[in-house]
């Protein structure tokens, strides 16, 4: 679906005036290496303090809040597993009831829902799906990395093809997860939103601009944040950032948006790397032969292949700059 978007009150990100200050605190309890928190961090420097923040039952809400302390620097609320959406979209419509009544002047704090994979994908599609559906002004973050970590490593239907994970485990029976990503972008942007975008911390701009972009619309947004768990993954913890680079440039995880239902390639690979650049330092793929390799391979061709279509016939309008802050 199309629809014209108004972005009029993007206000850009530069190198030379990245906001310095994260809503996370340092002294959370991330294992080491954890690129899901240093996303949330860029989150929160762009949206700045004057937010209300959900965030949904996963590790980004564990290792934030230990009962008696927090990391939040902003007001937090934490939320079940399931109802992300549901909740920000109260507390959206609960500030513009009281705008509406005159007890509250201004403009509205940015609302915005933190979620794992699993909340998103599986338990919460059904409230993220009812808050796109009417319309709230929020900013829904799926932090994604791969599988349910808080609890063990188990399998979500975000888990890509050929992953061994604890529910998912390789052998001589099994591949590891047999079926393919969920592609929770197109299902989101199939929800008539004005803003859709995938994003990953190894280009912070690009990020911060998206989540700029998406403070900027009128309605919901859903960003879809690569989040590289080394413990879960088995990686090593100080690869986490050039992995997360190592997936945009094989084309495993492109960056993209879809404004109104228009699609902008924000990182062109010219000459992409092979997949198995990207699966061979990570524990969790080590079990692949040769031939499942050339599967991936052909899967991320064909995913790349329609995303280009769709930016093709229907490309989003250039950027026309928007305002930036100060420097
Ligand atoms: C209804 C319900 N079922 C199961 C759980 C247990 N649980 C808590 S967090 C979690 C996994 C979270 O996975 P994800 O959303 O991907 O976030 P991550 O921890 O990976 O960041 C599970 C299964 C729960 N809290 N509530
Ligand atoms: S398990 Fe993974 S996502 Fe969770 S805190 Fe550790 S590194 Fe981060
Ligand atoms: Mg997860």
């Amino acid at each position: 679906m199309l629809r014209d978007v108004d972005l009029s009150g993007y206000r850009k990100i530069t190198g030379k005036n990245v906001p310095r200050e994260s809503m996370v605190a340092s002294g959370h309890r991330a294992c080491q290496g954890c690129v899901e928190v240093l996303a949330m961090g860029m989150v929160t420097r762009a949206v700045g303090n004057d937010c209300i923040i959900c965030n949904a039952t996963g590790c980004m809400e564990i290792i934030t809040s230990p009962y008696p302390q927090t990391a939040w620097k902003t007001p937090w609320i934490h939320v079940a597993f399931e109802n992300a959406g549901a909740v920000a979209s109260g507390i959206e419509a609960a500030l513009q009831s009281l705008t509406r009544k005159g007890k509250r002047k201004g403009p509205l704090p940015t609302v915005l829902a933190f979620a794992g994979d699993g909340a998103t994908a599986d338990i919460g599609l059904q409230s993220l799906s009812g808050a796109l559906e009417r319309g709230h002004k929020l900013i829904y973050v799926c932090l994604d990395n791969e599988a349910y970590m808080n609890t063990g490593v188990q399998r979500s239907s975000s888990t890509p093809f050929g992953a061994s994970t604890t529910t998912s485990p390789a052998g001589k029976k099994s591949i590891g997860q047999s079926t393919r990503k969920k592609n929770l972008p197109a299902i989101c942007a199939a929800h008539d939103i004005p803003y859709v975008a995938t994003c990953s911390p190894a280009f912070h701009l690009d990020l911060m601009n998206k989540v700029r972009k998406a403070m900027a619309v009128d309605g919901p947004a859903y960003l879809h944040i690569y989040s590289v768990c080394p413990t879960g993954w088995g990686a090593k913890p100080e690869i986490g950032i050039s992995l997360s680079k190592l997936a945009v440039e094989t084309n495993v995880f492109p960056l993209y948006e879809i404004i109104g239902g228009r699609y902008n390639i924000t990182k062109k690979v010219t000459k992409p790397k092979p997949v198995l650049d990207y699966l061979k330092v990570q524990r969790r793929f080590r079990h692949l032969t040769e031939s499942d390799v050339a599967k991936i391979q052909q899967q991320v061709d064909d995913s790349f292949a329609y995303l280009n279509t769709m930016a093709a016939t229907f490309p989003a309008p250039k950027e026309k700059g928007g305002a930036k802050d100060e420097e």
